[in-house]
């Protein structure tokens, strides 16, 4: 081995042995500065053992970052100056700006392609939502490739969706309009039709090496004697016999689904380089898919490990220099406490907004049982967030709904916790008498009782077993449900994303069961088609698909004035004197000019109201219900500490209170 410099020589040697123009732009020189010992660390104790020449290594990833500025697109360069400057005034960053709000979608079910995904603009913005998360676009094997989650080239576009041009252009017309552009970065696996995948198979020694493969079982014996299976139904176990490889190879998610080797530095470059394309073509906000899997150990989970974490820190420090303005989504449908250790805390540099998955779990779990116990209880005891960073909160989205949530809480809450998710998986798969919901199990596990659940917000929420048994009133209880899990989620903590389908209530779409590439994974059923004859319908006065849209929109546009709903405004769940009512006061750190707002929501189809005498007196007092239509309170209130809040069967409310405002919430 050579014997390694420090980073600073590393540093002096690379500047004085490049061309000027690989680092004529002084911002990218002093962010290179600025952030080149942090990066050397983490390369170094994540790869150093397996370098042979560590200055070596090092030298390539500042060419690298320096080769991705420069060929960086002047927009895109304003852009980042821009967004560096705001946070430098003290504002806050792009992804947490006041009323910002997700849509997320499979573009070739909501608008065809990147060409058509222009007329589906002005849908966007009626309902409210600037910040457009397209599911991967990129080449994929023909028939099942996990809805393009098995990507076969990361820099390609996928030939049905447009070339790489659009992509740009896309970009480029999403920021014209003030809009912004998430997209996944599949980083844990390829398709096995990548051509690593395909070297590999070849016989090709340095892509053999950007996989976990193994001649025989021993090893994968011994992995999966701690590794829990993801779609234990379809793709069981951990590895697949691949013959052309002569090797089991790691498929932890679908057997076409590759697990890269992130302990090999080579496939850190790869993708390093992958991501900073993928920022040059415009894209703000990179999803990182299954980012809890990244890095595998025997003897472990091979999830959540310390080294997934130094992944995610190392490219986001390359990020910063290279492509400042881009921000990571962490994808990490884990336990809450574990969630949270993916976003940037104490100056790290990790991801900057997650999916709030437990608060997703915890809405459905109150409208199964009409209690909110369990949210009130579970809601807010692990998201106290560093500053700078954010949740993204949500009912539904693409995949199915994990009951992912802690045990102990719901022992807590005075339920049993196996009865408790069988009760749900039941409730929710409409096999619970009574139950309003038409969901199905996802990848039951007959072994241990496990499954989760697909279907759309629409049908959980009992939408289509109304409109099957032409019952108007269970029609119109179904439409309030959807509204109070989108207004809860516009309201309660983070952005709020809204799924391609939800915002028009569409039910359960069945036409995946005749599709063969689908019809082994039901999460389709809740990826409806966004056509245009049901958008047209959201136009017509009266229909289900008008109603929930002008709800939504109307939650999305009112939040954006309230300034105790900014993203990463603190919140406190009351306890509620009525236990189907959560209350939960948004405010600020700093008090001040900023009213604090009472989130009120009732998980009941009785209407209720309940008395601001219940209420601690420090909260404030009632002003006026922002929700209220000509915005006047519903009861005066008059005096501080008198008044109820009147809620209609799964009715919101959202009453701004006179009084001081500090929420502390450190
Ligand atoms: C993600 O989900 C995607 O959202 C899915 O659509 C993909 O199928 C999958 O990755 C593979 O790329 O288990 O049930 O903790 O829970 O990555 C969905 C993260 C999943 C995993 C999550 C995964």
């Amino acid at each position: 081995m050579v014997q390694s410099k420090s980073p600073r020589a590393t540093l002096a040697f690379w500047l004085g042995s490049r061309s000027a123009s690989a680092h004529a732009d002084p911002g990218f020189l002093s962010r290179l500065g600025f952030r080149f010992e942090a990066i050397a660390e983490l390369a170094l104790r994540l790869y150093g053992p397996r370098l042979d020449d560590r200055d070596a290594f090092m030298l390539r990833i500042a060419d690298l970052l320096a080769e991705a500025h420069a060929s960086r697109p002047a927009e895109l360069r304003s852009a980042d100056a821009e967004r560096e400057a705001r946070i430098a005034l003290g504002g806050s960053p792009w992804y947490l700006e006041p009323g910002l709000a997700v849509y997320m979608a499979y573009l070739d079910r909501f608008a065809g392609d990147f060409r058509g995904l222009k007329e589906r603009l002005p849908h966007l913005e009626r309902l409210g939502v600037r910040l457009l998360h397209l599911m991967p676009f990129f080449p994929a094997p023909e028939g099942n490739n996990d809805g393009g989650y098995a990507v076969s080239d990361y820099l390609g576009v996928h030939p049905g969706l447009g070339e790489v041009s659009d992509l740009v252009e896309t970009a480029a017309e999403l920021h014209r309009r003030g809009m912004y552009l998430a997209a996944d970065f599949v980083l844990n696996h390829c398709s096995d039709e990548h051509p690593w995948a395909l070297a590999a198979k070849r016989g090709d020694g340095r892509h053999r090496a950007f996989f976990h493969i193994f001649p025989d079982r021993s090893e994968p014996d011994r992995y999966e004697r701690s590794m829990p299976e993801v779609f234990p139904e379809t793709a069981p176990g951990n590895f697949t016999w691949v013959p052309e490889a002569g090797g089991w190879v790691m498929t932890v998610f679908h057997r076409f689904q590759w697990d890269l080797d992130w302990s090999n530095p080579e496939v850190f470059v790869e993708m390093l380089r992958a991501m900073l394309v993928l920022a040059n073509r415009g894209i703000d906000l990179l999803r990182l898919d299954a980012v809890p899997y990244l890095w595998k150990r025997v003897g472990t989970e091979c999830r959540n490990l310390d080294e997934a974490h130094d992944i995610v820190r190392l490219l986001k420090a390359c990020a910063d220099v290279a492509a400042p303005g881009l921000a990571f989504l962490a994808e990490a449908i884990v336990q809450p406490s574990e969630i949270v250790r993916y976003l940037d805390s104490g100056g790290r540099g990790e991801c900057q907004l997650a999916y709030h998955a437990s608060l997703m779990v915890l809405l459905w779990d109150a409208l199964a049982t009409g209690k909110t116990t369990v949210l009130s209880r579970s809601f807010g005891e692990e998201t106290r967030l560093a500053p700078g960073t954010g949740w993204i909160s949500y009912a539904r989205c693409h995949d199915d709904i994990g009951l992912g949530y802690d045990e102990e809480k719901i022992l807590r809450a005075g339920f049993t916790p196996r009865a408790h998710r069988r009760f749900l998986l039941d409730f929710y798969s409409g096999r619970y008498p009574g139950s309003f919901a038409r969901g199905r199990l996802f990848m039951e596990d007959p072994r241990t009782g496990d499954a989760r659940i697909s279907g759309t917000c629409a049908s959980l929420c009992g939408l289509e077993k109304a409109i099957e048994e032409g019952d108007e009133a269970a029609a119109a209880l179904a439409v309030a449900r959807i509204c109070l899990l989108h207004g809860l989620a516009a309201s309660l903590t983070g952005l709020p994303l809204v799924y391609s389908g939800d915002e028009l209530g569409l039910t359960n779409d069945f036409s995946w069961q005749d599709d063969p590439a689908l019809a082994d994974d039901n999460r389709w059923m809740h990826r409806p088609r966004v056509g245009a004859e049901v958008l047209a319908r959201a136009s017509v006065e009266g229909t289900v698909e008008s109603q929930v849209m002008s709800s939504i929109a109307r939650f999305l546009r009112l939040r954006k004035d309230i300034p105790s709903f900014a993203p990463d405004a603190p919140f406190e769940v009351l306890h509620s004197p009525d236990e189907r009512v959560v209350l939960c006061v948004r405010g600020s750190r700093t008090g001040g000019a900023v009213r604090p707002v009472l989130v009120a929501g009732n998980f009941s189809a009785e209407p209720l109201s309940v008395s601001f005498q219940a209420l601690p007196s420090r909260i404030g007092s009632p002003a006026r219900d922002l929700l209220d239509p000509d915005l006047s309170p519903r009861r005066p209130y008059a005096a501080p500490g008198d008044g109820h809040i009147e809620l209609g069967p799964y009715g919101l409310a959202w009453i701004e209170l006179l009084g001081d405002a500090r929420l502390d919430d450190s």
